[in-house]
């Protein structure tokens, strides 16, 4: 498996394979399934059964070689496969970040967005290719794929940020995307 590089790093070129979401050079490989997505969806009978049946890749995350460590800017490309659990979009886990660092993420395939939440106020944030998405410092954010193919995008931010994915547990996302016939509806957490 591919690891991140040790700082002091050198000044590198890294190329972007939009059609398989991959970087070259590129770090570790993320994926996650609908099990590792436990407390997020909210018919928690549907999560349990599709589990049990096939527990499908929901998502997946492939980093480039720059690490997550202090003054660092890594990259990562995020897949976000089409699917729903009773009707809830696919989505990744969300999180809030401990050291509260703006993000970018710029839409490279597919059809998405992002929901924002920091805690009273939420927000939406729709993300298509060419389309640039700010996350302001203090704001958790969980993406969404809200189209009828892969999602993808690219995200950039601080080394020093971290991932506190319990906070999302704790305190929701103030919002849920579920389809609505060809389109896709959000609703109160
Ligand atoms: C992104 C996310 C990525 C996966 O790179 O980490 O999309 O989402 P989860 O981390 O919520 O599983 C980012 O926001 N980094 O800070
Ligand atoms: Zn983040």
């Amino acid at each position: 498996m591919s690891e991140f590089a040790k700082p002091p790093l050198s000044p590198v070129q890294i190329s972007l394979d939009v059609s398989t979401g991959s970087l070259s050079p590129s770090g570790p490989t993320l994926t996650r399934r609908l099990l590792d997505l436990k407390g997020c969806f909210k018919n928690t009978e549907a999560w349990q059964r599709e589990v049990e049946k096939s527990n499908p890749i929901v998502y997946q995350v492939i980093s480039s070689v720059v690490p997550e460590t202090a003054r660092e800017l890594p990259q990562s490309i995020t897949t976000i496969f089409a699917g729903d659990c009773a009707g809830e979009l696919y989505m990744t886990k969300g999180h809030q970040h401990p050291d509260p660092q703006g993000e970018i993420y710029y839409g490279l395939e597919g059809q998405g967005g992002i929901i924002l939440f920091d805690g009273k106020k939420s927000a939406w944030v729709e993300i298509t290719p060419g389309k640039i998405g700010y996350i302001p410092p203090g704001w958790a954010h969980r993406s969404i794929n809200t189209g009828k193919s892969d999602y993808k995008f690219l995200a950039v931010y601080p080394g020093c940020a971290g991932h506190d994915y319990q906070w999302v547990l704790d305190n929701g996302m103030g919002l849920r995307a579920f389809k609505n016939n060809n389109n896709f509806e959000l609703t109160e957490f």
